[in-house]
């Protein structure tokens, strides 16, 4: 579990990490290319790779050509089983304990768990939050689960409480891809408050100073896609956003 380490790590010392996330759906070899190449240039942390639904095929090619040109580790953040990769570096194994839809707090793991051992990826255990983020977001329609409504502190609080006393090793709180609203800092504040695993959050974000906010209120990663799909520029001003928080605090 070398880069569940580096989560850790990361976290006790205070230093903040940005993940740009790829949908292999909406990229294509140009694309990669470009963000890899920002992506080093601003020393991004991590490359998520995954969405909601993937329709090409598409998920190894991506993840092969981003491993062929950069040392930044990619970590598959599946929105079904269907998208492992071997050539990942690691995979966010998650259950959606903000629902109560079975089959994806345990049921789809059972269904997959021969497949995902035998991948030899590093498992990280994660519980996935998913926050209402204002509109219906791919992954709210999709999980068939009501999200966490964004004004409930203490639900998004006890949840996570809850996943990490059952072993979960990593937190995702999530407003959803293209969240028109994205995660409170209270909210943000309130669980890394009172978990000692790291924090990642994600969705909505579109700028840096939002990014650099979340942070101090306790984010450990933050994950950012629609907004550096749309402007790959962007790339640097939120790791330079990120990463200033461990100078300064
Ligand atoms: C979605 O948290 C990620 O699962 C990123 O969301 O695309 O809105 O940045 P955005």
């Amino acid at each position: 579990n070398k880069l569940y380490q580096h989560f850790l790590k990361n976290k006790q010392q205070g230093q903040k990490s940005l993940a740009v996330l790829i949908d292999p759906d909406k990229v294509d070899g140009d694309k990669i290319e470009q963000l890899v190449t920002l992506g080093t240039d601003s020393k991004v942390d991590y490359f998520f790779v995954g969405g909601s639904l993937i329709i090409s095929n598409y998920l190894d090619e991506c993840i092969q050509q981003i491993k062929s040109s950069c040392n930044i580790p990619v970590v598959l953040f599946p929105g079904s089983p269907a998208q492992i990769s071997k050539f990942a570096d690691a995979l966010l194994y998650l259950s959606l304990v903000s629902g109560r839809n079975a089959e994806l707090l345990i049921g789809q793991h059972v269904v997959s768990a021969p497949f995902v051992k035998k991948s030899g990826l590093e498992i990280m255990p994660t519980g996935y939050m998913v926050i209402d983020g204002g509109a219906p977001t791919t992954v709210s329609y999709i999980s068939n689960a009501t999200p966490i409504p964004s004004d409930k502190n203490e639900i998004a609080l006890c949840t996570a409480m809850a996943s990490e006393m059952l072993g979960m090793k990593l937190i995702y709180m999530d407003a959803g891809s293209g969240a028109k609203r994205a995660i409170t800092e209270s909210m943000i504040a309130m669980v890394s408050a009172n978990i000692e695993i790291p924090l990642i959050v994600g969705g909505g974000i579109t700028d840096p100073e939002k990014a650099y906010r979340n942070c101090k209120a306790g984010a450990d990663v933050i994950v950012i896609g629609n907004a550096i799909e749309k402007d790959p520029a962007l790339i640097k001003e939120m790791a330079t956003a990120v990463h200033s928080l461990a100078i300064t605090a």
